[in-house]
C-alpha cells in the first residue's frame, strides 16, 4: 500500500466562534507533537505552516452574520491550500481554527472528488449539528453553520466557495455525537434528512453499531473526510473547547471511533478543529486530539487478526 503523505495547515483564528481562543489551535497541536507522533505511525508529514487571513474585529452580528467578510476570506484561503494538497497527491490536515473553517477544507475536498470522479462520505464528529442559518441561528456565530452552507443554505459569498453550489449533498454526511442543536436547526436538519447519530443513539446502540452503520457502503472509490470538533469528546476528557456540552463520547468510545474508521483505509482528508488552548489545562486537550489522531492513523493496542 502506498505510504500516506500529510500536509499539516494551520489556520490560526477563532473569527466563526464566539468564544476567543481557538486561534490558538494550530500551535497547541504542534506543542503536543502532531508532527512526531504521526512520522511515529510510518506518515510522511510535510508542514505547511500557518495560513493568514484577518484578524478578529470582535463585532456584533450584522444581518444575522458575525465576521461573515473574515470568515469568508479565511475560507478562501483554507479552500485554495487544501484544494492544492489534494493535487499533489498528499492528504490535507486542517488544524483550526473554529470549525467554519471546514467550509473552505470540505469545498476543496469536494470539489477534488468531482475532478477525479471520486464519491466522497464525510462524518461530522461534533457535539453540535452546525446547521444554522441567519434566521434561527441563536448567535449569529458562522462556526454553527457551516454543514447548512455546504448544503447550499447561506449566504451568497460562502456557498459559493469552490465554485459550485451547493458543494455537497446531504446524503454524503454522517454526523455523529450530536447533542445540542437548535429548535429552528433541529427541524432544518429533519427536513435536509441529515444523518444523524446522536448521544441517545450511541447510548442505545453503542459505538461499535453507530460506526459500522456511519461507514456502511463506502467502496474503493470513496474518499473518506473527517471534520473533528474538539467538543465531540466529553469535556471531562477535553475541557479545552469554547463551548462544552456534557455527555460526550469517553475516552474507549472514542478511540473505538478512531480506530474502525482507519480500518476502513479510506481516510484520505481531516479537519481538527475547535481546540481552545485559552480553556485548557496543561495542554491535556491538544494532547488527547494526538492521540486519537495516532488511533485514526492506525495506532491500536494490539495486530488485530480479523
Ligand atoms: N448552535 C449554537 C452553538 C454552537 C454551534 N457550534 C458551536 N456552538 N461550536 C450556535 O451558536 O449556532
Ligand atoms: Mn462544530
Ligand atoms: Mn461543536
Amino acid at each position: 500500500m502506498q505510504q500516506t503523505r500529510v500536509s499539516l495547515i494551520g489556520a490560526p483564528t477563532d473569527i466563526g466562534a464566539g468564544v476567543r481562543g481557538s486561534s490558538m489551535g494550530p500551535e497547541a497541536l504542534r506543542v503536543a507533537n502532531i508532527v512526531d507522533a504521526l512520522r511515529a505511525r510510518g506518515v510522511e508529514v510535510e508542514d505547511r505552516g500557518n495560513l493568514s487571513g484577518p484578524s478578529n474585529p470582535v463585532l456584533p452580528p450584522e444581518d444575522g452574520y458575525r465576521h461573515l467578510e473574515e470568515v469568508t476570506q479565511w475560507n478562501e484561503a483554507v479552500h485554495t491550500a487544501v484544494h492544492r494538497e489534494l493535487g499533489r497527491g498528499r492528504f490535507p490536515m486542517l488544524l483550526g481554527g473554529d470549525h467554519s473553517l471546514a467550509l473552505g477544507s470540505i469545498s476543496a475536498v469536494a470539489r477534488h472528488c468531482r475532478e477525479r470522479g471520486k464519491s466522497l462520505r464525510i462524518l461530522w464528529l461534533d457535539a453540535h449539528a452546525d446547521f444554522n442559518t441567519r434566521k434561527i441561528t441563536p448567535s449569529g456565530n458562522i462556526h454553527g453553520m457551516p454543514v447548512a452552507c455546504l448544503c447550499g443554505l447561506g449566504p451568497d459569498p460562502l456557498i459559493r466557495i469552490g465554485g459550485h453550489t451547493p458543494a455537497i449533498d446531504p446524503s454524503w454526511i454522517r454526523q455523529i455525537g450530536i447533542r445540542s442543536v437548535d429548535e429552528g436547526e433541529k427541524r432544518l436538519v429533519h427536513e435536509m434528512k441529515l444523518d444523524v447519530f446522536d448521544m441517545r443513539y450511541i447510548d442505545e446502540h453503542g459505538m461499535r453499531q453507530t460506526m459500522d452503520r456511519a461507514l456502511a457502503g463506502m467502496d474503493e472509490n470513496t474518499h473518506l473526510h473527517v471534520s473533528f470538533d474538539v467538543d465531540f469528546l466529553d469535556p471531562e476528557i477535553a475541557p479545552g473547547v469554547g463551548t462544552t456540552v456534557r455527555g460526550g463520547p469517553n475516552y474507549r468510545e472514542a478511540q473505538l471511533c478512531m480506530e474502525m474508521i482507519a480500518d476502513t483505509a479510506r481516510l484520505a482528508s481531516l479537519d481538527v478543529v475547535e481546540l481552545n488552548p485559552a480553556l485548557d489545562h496543561r495542554n491535556r486537550t491538544a494532547n488527547l486530539a494526538v492521540d486519537l489522531i495516532e488511533s485514526l492513523f492506525g495506532k491500536s493496542t494490539l495486530m488485530r487478526s480479523e
